[in-house]
């Protein structure tokens, strides 16, 4: 496995507004998984009147996608519970654990965010089985396996000024228990007025390596970036290593001019079996980009 820093591609943005082939205010903050051999992006879609769905893109290659005619998920699809995500439905998580493909994403409406979980085979067909947190909540991923016989998920409930990272563990993955803070915003640092989790967790032989966005606010506006932690591989509460400087900063022009402008914000990326990464993340709110990467890398920034 060939140890490579962060790249981003020279094409970014892979994927904006004009690619889409029904009227957007943005595309951005995809899920990304491996599907049939096809990279598949699912893709949060701002509608004109400002709440989002989801729609689907695909590729061979990881580089060149292309957008669906239509959405795949949007709030009037949550018959049983339309009223917690009457706003929207945002940034998508997904985990592969045997067979299923579970989503967790944010629903938005009068009630505050919360986490919403939906599962499918074919990402054609979705169970919506509705929250599965109370608001205010929001990151949420799932491990992509059982830790001591129980599903585990991190998310990051928001309480008073208070924007941690915590994990909590379940039998049937809806009713959660045991919850834990694991990781809080660092004051005076990059990321010290809010945290969350980014992408769903990967297992290393050094334990579980997952991206995070820190938030630190300047004046009226805020900077998004992503960093990388490690989580003990059987204690997964527990910090084994966490890179001090974020890994992925806005800089360009689709990552500092958008909708919210100095956003870099991940929740997918792909792993590939020889180690490579490809990290899908939205620009300034407004459009999709790629960086590539290693997990060799990756976890000597933890170390
Ligand atoms: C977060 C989420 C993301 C968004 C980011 C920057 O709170 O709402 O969807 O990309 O803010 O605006």
């Amino acid at each position: 496995m060939k140890t490579r820093e962060i790249i981003k591609y020279d094409k970014n943005p892979i994927l904006s507004k004009s690619n889409v082939p029904f009227k957007v205010n943005g595309i951005f903050n995809p899920g990304a998984v491996k599907f049939d051999d096809n990279y598949l992006l699912l893709c949060r879609v701002e509608m004109p009147n400002g709440r989002s769905g989801f729609v689907l893109a695909k590729s061979t290659n990881g580089h060149e996608f292309k957008v669906d005619s239509k959405p795949c998920l949007t709030p009037e699809d949550h018959k049983e519970c339309y009223e917690y995500v009457e706003w929207g439905i945002e940034d998508p998580r997904i985990t592969r654990i045997n067979d299923v493909y579970y989503l967790t994403y944010t629903g938005y409406s009068k009630h505050e965010p919360l986490v919403i979980l939906a599962e499918t085979k074919d990402f054609n067909k979705f169970k919506i089985h509705g929250p599965i947190t109370e608001p205010s909540n929001k990151d949420c991923a799932i491990f992509p396996e059982k830790i001591e016989g129980h599903y585990w998920k991190v998310d990051r409930p928001a309480a008073g000024n208070r924007n941690d990272i915590w994990i909590s563990k379940s039998d049937d993955l809806i009713h959660w228990g045991s919850y834990k803070c694991i990781l809080e915003p660092k004051q005076g640092t990059w990321e010290s007025d809010k945290i969350g989790a980014s992408t769903p967790p990967v297992k290393t032989s050094e334990g579980w390596l997952m991206l995070y966005h820190g938030v630190r606010t300047f004046g009226s506006s805020m900077i998004y970036k992503v960093g990388v932690v490690l989580l003990d591989k059987d204690k997964p509460w527990i910090i084994r290593g966490k890179c001090e400087n974020p890994i992925l900063s806005p800089e360009f022009d689709y990552e500092r001019v958008g909708d919210v402008g100095n956003v870099v914000f991940t929740n997918g990326w792909i792993v590939e079996p020889d180690g490579e990464i490809k990290i899908y993340y939205g620009g300034a709110d407004t459009n999709i980009c790629l960086a590539e990467t290693s997990l060799n890398y990756l976890l000597e920034m933890c170390r």
